[in-house]
């Protein structure tokens, strides 16, 4: 097993990874190590066979404050041009299982970025979502300003990116930025998160990775390129079922009407 210095790696159930952001002292501000780490344990996640889901989650009172200020503070545009600084998160997209973020106190500029790059979020009712870039004179740069004006629309993306005013769980899921806020109470969100995970680990992982690839290209595609896509992976999403049938034993439940059952 690897061993991190600021997230930790645990299997709550055998399909479900589980990646908690654990620099506790700074609120799981996302400097650049922490960032390896998270890209190393996603991957090892996505490249094992027994793992169907993964949850992502900090601690309570922060699933993480931003991105690392301390860390920004010195950089100069050359420097962070050659480093192509931040670039390393797009890594989180070539993971193909469905990522959960379940979410307890602040997420807030980078945090808020991070959740929102996962594909399901669970918020606990301590959650806070913000960027408060513009509190500091700069500007979201993890993809926040792009990807919150697809999910909660340009006026509402206007207020929080222009305000830096945070927002509650309750209001988040009004906004649609979340799936729900879950019950109270400590480690509530992540037990959900878990439940969750598991529940899509059960299924077949070859149409729940394609699902997600789908879902995803909606974010990314026009409408009658976002169908076409769509009808292409549909048209091949069967084929694995017949192919299992064949084979005994079936690890899916046989289709109505079909197959030797
Ligand atoms: N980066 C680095 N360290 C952080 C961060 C962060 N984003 N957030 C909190 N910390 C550290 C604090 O510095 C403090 O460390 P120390 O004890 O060594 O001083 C520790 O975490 C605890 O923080 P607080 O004492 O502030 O805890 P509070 O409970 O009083 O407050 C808050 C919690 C309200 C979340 C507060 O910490 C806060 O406002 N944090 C910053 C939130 C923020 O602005 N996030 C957006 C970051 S910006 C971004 O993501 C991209 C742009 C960055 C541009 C930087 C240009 C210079």
């Amino acid at each position: 097993l690897m061993s991190y210095n600021y997230i930790l790696v645990a299997k709550p159930e055998p399909s479900v990874s589980l990646i908690t952001l654990n620099r506790p002292k700074a609120l799981n501000a996302l400097s650049s190590p922490l960032f390896e780490e998270l890209n190393k344990a996603l991957k090892d996640a996505d490249d094992d066979d027994a793992i169907g889901a993964i949850v992502l989650t900090g601690s309570e009172k922060a699933f993480a404050a931003g991105a690392d200020i301390k860390e920004m503070q010195n950089k100069t545009y050359a420097d962070a041009f050659k480093t192509r600084f931040l670039g390393d998160w797009a890594q989180l997209f070539t993971i193909r299982k469905p990522i959960i973020a379940a979410v307890s106190g602040y997420a807030l500029g980078g945090g808020c970025e991070l959740a929102l790059m996962c594909d399901i979020i669970l918020a606990s009712p301590t959650a806070k979502f913000g960027q408060p870039e513009i509190n500091l004179g700069v500007i979201p740069g993890g993809g926040g300003s792009q990807r919150l004006a697809h999910v909660i629309g340009k006026s509402r993306t206007m207020e929080l990116v222009l305000t830096g005013r945070n927002i509650s769980a309750q209001e988040a899921a009004a906004w649609g930025m979340v799936s729900r806020v879950v019950g109270e109470g400590e480690g509530e969100v992540v037990r959900e998160a878990v439940e969750m995970a598991k529940v899509i680990s059960s299924k077949s992982q070859i149409a729940i990775q394609a699902a997600k690839e789908v879902v995803n290209a909606a974010y990314e595609l026009n409408l009658a390129e976002g169908l076409r896509f769509e009808r292409r992976i549909f048209h091949g999403s069967w084929d694995h079922v017949f192919a299992e049938l064949k084979s005994s034993p079936p690890s899916i439940p046989a289709l109505p009407g079909v197959g030797p059952r």
